[in-house]
């Protein structure tokens, strides 16, 4: 899952792609370096970050959404925890919606029941402005999957279908470095949810406190972390940088899980 913020302040890639042509260039390339889907995001969700109104987020992701799914026939994901955006990304052509809200909201459920859609159920707690006042765990890996585990229940309860829901434990949402760490060992444990797990742990703050913000060596920590969760049961990654990971993953593929 390659990753396309539309905001002004994301942390990694804020403020570049608003534009929908150089969304559109940047897609493609995320496509021409092999990625299956292009997550779009309207929203900062890093911690701290104040809630965007739905009426700006759309006004950020209408135009680059109408312009990626005219032009590219691979899956869009839409990053968004708002019941009405997800309706409009749904109705211009958006096939997944990757809430990281954890399926706080029925009526987002709703929506993405009825239009038969893909759904990324993403761990969370609270809102982003506080989740870091909410990092608080005894059995961080338990509890996780105990969470989702109710999220799963609303998901299907709303009638989306389990085959299209994956699961997501939510690094840095809500859990603090160290809880991340125990987390992505402990992954695992996240199968017993039965649905595929997707990670997110592209440019996080986990990686940047143990090597640093100098880019090689934040790119190298992220492939050694999309490992590690691989080898504990990851099926789909959600990165920035698509052509490594690809490429990293392919060799890993070839030398530990042979396919043929
Ligand atoms: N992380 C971020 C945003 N969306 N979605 C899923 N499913 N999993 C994640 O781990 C995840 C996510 C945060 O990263 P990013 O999009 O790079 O930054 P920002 O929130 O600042 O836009």
């Amino acid at each position: 899952m390659g990753i396309l913020n539309v905001t002004p302040d994301s942390f990694s890639d804020g403020g570049k792609y608003l534009d929908p042509k150089r969304a559109l260039e940047r897609a493609r390339a995320l496509i021409a370096e092999g990625a299956d889907l292009i997550d779009v995001g309207g929203e900062s969700t890093r911690p701290g970050a104040a809630p965007v109104p739905p009426e700006e987020e759309w006004r950020r992701l209408e135009p680059v959404l109408k312009v990626l799914t005219s032009a590219t026939a691979t899956p869009i994901s839409v990053d968004t925890r708002n019941t009405e955006t997800a309706r409009r990304a749904l109705d211009a052509g958006a096939s997944v919606v990757n809430d990281v809200s954890c399926a706080r909201d029925p009526g987002l459920l709703k929506v993405v029941a009825a239009a038969g859609a893909g759904y990324v159920l993403m761990h969370s707690r609270g809102e982003p402005a506080a989740m870091a006042s909410l990092a608080h765990y005894g059995d961080v890996v338990g509890e996780v999957e105990a969470e989702l585990r109710l999220g799963l229940d609303r998901a299907l309860q709303a009638g989306i279908v389990a085959e299209r829901i994956c699961v997501d434990p939510g690094f840095g949402f809500a859990k603090t470095p160290e809880q991340n760490w125990i987390l992505l060992e402990g992954l695992a444990g996240l199968a017993e949810l039965g649905r595929p797990i997707l990670v997110g742990l592209s440019r996080k703050r986990m990686l940047r406190e143990r090597v640093g913000g100098e880019p090689e060596a934040l790119l190298r920590a992220g492939l050694d972390a999309a490992r590690t969760a691989i080898r504990r049961g990851a099926r789909i990654v959600r990165v920035h940088d698509v052509a490594a990971t690809r490429g990293f993953l392919q060799a890993l593929q070839k030398s530990e899980f042979s396919i043929d």
